[in-house]
């Protein structure tokens, strides 16, 4: 259909101007790191007859490079023929982009919401920042998505699905429940941006990076190990499985431990399984089995919970109570998602 139609208007516009791509919108494809060959949104110019990295379908986000300094607006990365496989300093331009596209489309269709700040603002992503940076971050002055050049362990080479999404979610929260970022509260931020990490992640169906409860997987020595673990947090050796009082006192990375370990559980129940090719085997504090109701059920009632009850101040005990009203809202207090969601907080020690 498409194609009669791009036919029809070729050879009406004849063959002088067939050569001459439209302005505006455009759809190229890219090679990124960790992602592939993937499709990417992008914008025709014809002041300067390139192709820029400007999503107008998600609110003209757009992608730059940074020249590895830390400072200034970078250069908006562009390309002559819209196809973005060049390979080098363009892979990553190409996966950030695409990053921001999956995160975008998974908020937008699970949640309804317009980009991360909720706006329909796109923001941009910056790649290539500083020199070796080991890291990436959302900064919410400048509403962009960074990524450093860090190649050894344990992030390994950057942008990925999950690290992006993982970063993009702090500017979710910073927005709606803006959970501050120490003691429980800290670990519960920490938590939602693993969460949504593992949801984007899915949701992207992505050959070269498929979905999983892991974050930051088949990083470092390429040893198959992960920098966080949904399913059994302590799998890291840092992380904790279960609430105990004093949890607040980690790290909020570590304090996310029972949060991500409940959205595990409320997504796909206790015991081991293979989901996906990945092996996990979940165990609860009383040892009672939880059944799962779904990964999408699961992050609706996060994501009601985060945007209607959590405040900065929310700890374990209110994420309970945030969680069991938000599934009361969506599924009514008599329904099988509700007790579920009771039972996935008792099996890590919030009840
Ligand atoms: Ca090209
Ligand atoms: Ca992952």
């Amino acid at each position: 259909m498409a194609t009669a139609v791009l036919t029809a208007m070729a050879l009406q516009a004849g063959p002088a101007n067939a050569a001459r791509p439209a302005p505006g919108a455009a759809v190229g494809v890219g090679c990124g790191t960790n992602v592939g060959r993937v499709p990417l949104d992008t914008t025709y110019n014809t002041a300067t007859g390139r192709y820029e990295l400007n999503d107008p379908q998600r609110g003209n986000h757009k992608t730059y490079d940074m020249n590895n300094s830390t400072t200034g607006p970078g250069t908006l990365v562009t390309d002559d023929d819209n196809n973005w496989c060049e390979g080098g300093r363009q892979s990553d331009a190409v996966a950030a982009h695409y990053i921001h596209a999956v995160f975008w489309d998974y908020f937008l269709s699970a949640h309804g919401r317009k980009g991360v700040l909720g706006d329909g603002r796109g923001g941009c992503s910056r790649v290539h920042y500083g020199v070796n940076y080991l890291n990436a971050f959302y900064d919410m002055t400048s509403s962009c998505m960074t990524y450093g050049d860090g190649t050894q362990s344990p992030l390994g080479s950057l942008p990925r699905i999950d690290v992006g999404a993982h970063e993009m979610a702090h500017g979710v929260t910073a927005t709606t429940a803006d959970l501050s970022y120490s003691g429980e509260p800290g670990g519960l931020n920490e938590a939602t941006s693993d969460l949504f990490a593992a949801a984007v992640e899915f949701h992207a169906a992505n050959t070269a990076d498929p979905g999983d409860y892991l974050i930051g997987e088949k990083a470092g020595p390429g040893d198959g190990t992960a920098l966080r673990y949904m399913d059994r947090p302590s799998r890291d050796g840092a992380s904790k499985d279960y609430w105990y009082a004093g949890i607040g006192e980690l790290h909020p990375v570590y304090a996310a431990g029972p949060a991500n370990h409940f959205f595990y559980l409320l997504s796909e129940g206790s015991g081991p399984k293979v989901i996906d090719g990945v092996s996990y085997d979940s165990p609860t504090y009383d040892g009672r089995p939880v059944t799962g109701i779904g990964r999408t059920t699961a992050a609706r009632i996060w994501y009601r919970a985060l945007t209607a009850y959590m405040t900065s101040t929310t700890n374990y005990r209110a994420a309970r109570s945030a969680t069991l009203a938000a599934a009361a809202d969506l599924y009514g207090s008599g329904s099988a998602e509700y007790r579920a969601v009771g039972a996935a907080w008792a099996g890590v020690n919030v009840t």
